[in-house]
């Protein structure tokens, strides 16, 4: 007698023909296995899947080049498919369930001919934790195994929890002939499963991740009163030994990896690893937030980790273990057989071929590595990482920080005034656009809670969601707000950036944990008054500092009419709280 997993596999091959069905056991010499399948038999883009790298410098490391047209998420060819347009809301595409099915299958009959399923199990979360979640995802590409292996808890025994249970995630994928007119990446949130054909690509193709650990997430969280969010998850230890856990958002690429694992330069301070993409936050039962990691890899961007940027992704990157540890579309040094991308440390090697394996050539401007080339790397080899990663119950978050990109209008820090203006704060978030997702780099979008390409449903009942377990809470985390990219009149950086930025987490933390931190009062929040920032040894002069910290009311009159029509695309949905603050905010500003 069949199992329900079984059944749902076999149909699966029935569709989509492929020429071997092969159950991934998660063992370490099956991904060895596969890896060396991968080297000397499976192709993909006429192409090897990987590329043995210098195992002297980067143990068990090996680079995989994607079709070019597949370097990024394609945020315009990802559905929701909830039963009606307006539970998916403004900030989703959405298709009918029917239409998207009938279209997934039109193009998944007999994709998998001539290559092998590989079903993979696994676990977001750790297998005691009671928020975690088994789930099944079949692949055609070793690629995507062993990716999955490093960023999941992948293995047999997942199987045997799910028995003969109906209850599991589900994730259909195929890269198909890779064809952007026939890829989709589709989610239908009310049956846990999530459907992606065309692509190679992380953020398309390993389902646990932004498929199912954000959006179909989000959605089970609305549902059940917790939050799934795009958020690093840290505890940073205070000279006394004291640890705060905080957790931090983030859009893509804005330096969320960097912090989750920053090496402090102010002494005494450390910080410790749980996270760094993505958080699953329940209520405790002491009415404290509780988050814990559903992850157990890093998919970082490669370009600009350096020893100076990154030094623990560096050492992270090059420990070793268990794990293979993946290159994408980075460059390749073929005199040393090493990995490269720019930002690297030292100087640019001789012989390069690019990302996509042509002999590299610098003088028509172009970058070696793609900005979006990324690494795979288990989080078991992080130095930093957190003696509480596995502890089921996750930690206790003292404080939310959000963050983006603005190189003018945000100062450096802020701290909201209450749980509903910190939502409203959240919710009209900017931020300059990067390429870890396919559109235009640099320009300025809304992304609430950095959550715009991740939240499965309608944002306006994914705020109301917040304020609601916000009210729920007997002691609600403090909000904060960070802008690390704040420009002078020449377009440079003002702060420092990278390990400095643990100065204005001491300020954070010291506002948690001590009632008598000062902080000035802005029409938009707290901020630090500019002698109440740790600034010693560092090279900014009192007029930069000022410009950092301050709030200028003059700049708020346009920002404040692209909040607005942003707001009013959510018409009637959008909870009254949010006028209300925006009210609030603009009689403050004067406006
Ligand atoms: C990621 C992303 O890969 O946000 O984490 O794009
Ligand atoms: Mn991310």
């Amino acid at each position: 007698m069949s199992t329900p997993l079984e059944r749902w596999v076999e149909e699966q091959a029935d569709l989509m023909k492929p020429d071997n069905i092969y159950w991934c056991d998660g063992s370490e010499e099956e991904a060895y296995r596969l890896i060396e399948k991968g080297i000397t038999h499976e192709k993909i883009n006429n192409d090897q899947v990987f590329f043995e790298l210098n195992h002297k410098n980067w143990p068990n490391s090996y680079l995989h080049r994607s079709h070019p047209t597949d370097v990024a998420r394609t945020e315009h060819l990802t559905y929701v498919c909830h039963p009606d347009k307006e539970t998916a809301g403004p900030n989703n595409n959405w298709m009918d369930s029917k239409e998207a099915k009938e279209k997934l299958s039109k193009l998944s009959k007999g994709c998998m001919k001539g290559r092998t399923m590989y079903v993979l199990p696994y676990m977001m979360g750790h297998p005691d934790s009671p928020y975690s979640k088994a789930c099944i995802q079949l692949t055609d590409v070793s690629y995507v195994a062993i990716s999955m292996r490093i960023m999941t808890r992948m293995g047999k025994h997942i199987i045997d929890k799910i028995g003969s249970s109906e209850d599991f995630v589900k994730g259909i994928h195929s890269v198909g002939d890779f064809n952007p007119d026939r890829r989709f990446i589709m989610h239908f949130p009310d049956e846990h499963l999530v459907w992606s054909i065309g692509s190679g690509y992380g953020g398309n193709a390993l389902l646990g991740k932004k498929c199912f650990s954000l959006r179909i997430a989000s959605w089970l969280g609305l549902k059940e009163g917790w939050l799934a969010e795009h958020m690093i998850i840290v505890g940073i230890e205070s000279p006394e030994g004291d640890i705060t856990y905080i957790a931090v958002a983030m859009p893509s690429a804005c330096g969320k990896t960097n912090l989750a694992m920053l090496e402090s330069s102010l002494p005494g301070y450390r910080m410790w690893t749980l996270g760094d993409d993505i958080a699953w936050i329940n209520i405790g039962e002491d009415g404290r937030l509780y988050a814990i990691n559903p992850e157990r890899g890093f998919f970082g961007v490669a370009p600009g980790t350096s020893m100076k940027t990154n030094p623990n992704m560096i050492r992270t990157l090059k420990a070793g273990g268990f794990f293979p540890t993946l290159f994408t579309n980075t460059a390749l040094d073929t005199d040393t057989n090493e990995p490269w991308w720019e930002g690297m440390d030292g100087v640019q090697p001789n012989s390069l071929l690019d990302w996509q394996g042509k002999r590299f050539d610098s003088s028509g401007g172009e970058k070696a590595a793609h900005p979006n080339s990324r690494f795979t790397v288990s989080i078991t080899q992080c130095p930093t990482l957190s003696k509480e990663f596995d502890n089921p119950k996750g930690v206790p978050i003292s404080a939310i920080i959000f963050g983006g990109r603005r190189a003018k209008l945000t100062p450096l820090v802020y701290e909201s005034f209450s749980w509903q203006h910190g939502v409203f704060n959240a919710a009209r978030m900017g931020s300059e656009t990067t390429a870890a997702a396919a559109h235009a780099v640099g320009q300025l979008r809304r992304d609430p809670m950095a959550m715009l390409p991740f939240c499965g449903y309608n944002m306006a009942d994914y705020f109301r969601h917040w304020l609601n377990v916000g009210k729920r809470c007997a002691n609600p985390p403090k909000i904060f707000f960070v802008n690390w990219f704040k420009t002078d009149d020449s377009g440079n950086f003002i702060w420092p950036g990278f390990r400095e930025n643990i100065r204005v987490l001491k300020w954070v933390i010291e506002r948690l944990n001590t009632n008598n931190m000062r902080a000035k009062e802005t029409p938009i929040g707290f901020t630090p008054d500019f002698q109440d920032l740790e600034v010693s040894g560092l090279n900014i002069s009192k007029e930069d500092l000022m410009k950092l910290l301050s709030v200028d009311p003059s700049e708020w009159t346009s920002e404040l009419s692209e909040v607005k029509k942003f707001f009013e695309q959510f018409g009637r949905r959008l909870p009254m709280e949010i006028w209300n603050e925006f009210e609030s905010l603009k009689k403050r500003l004067k406006i």
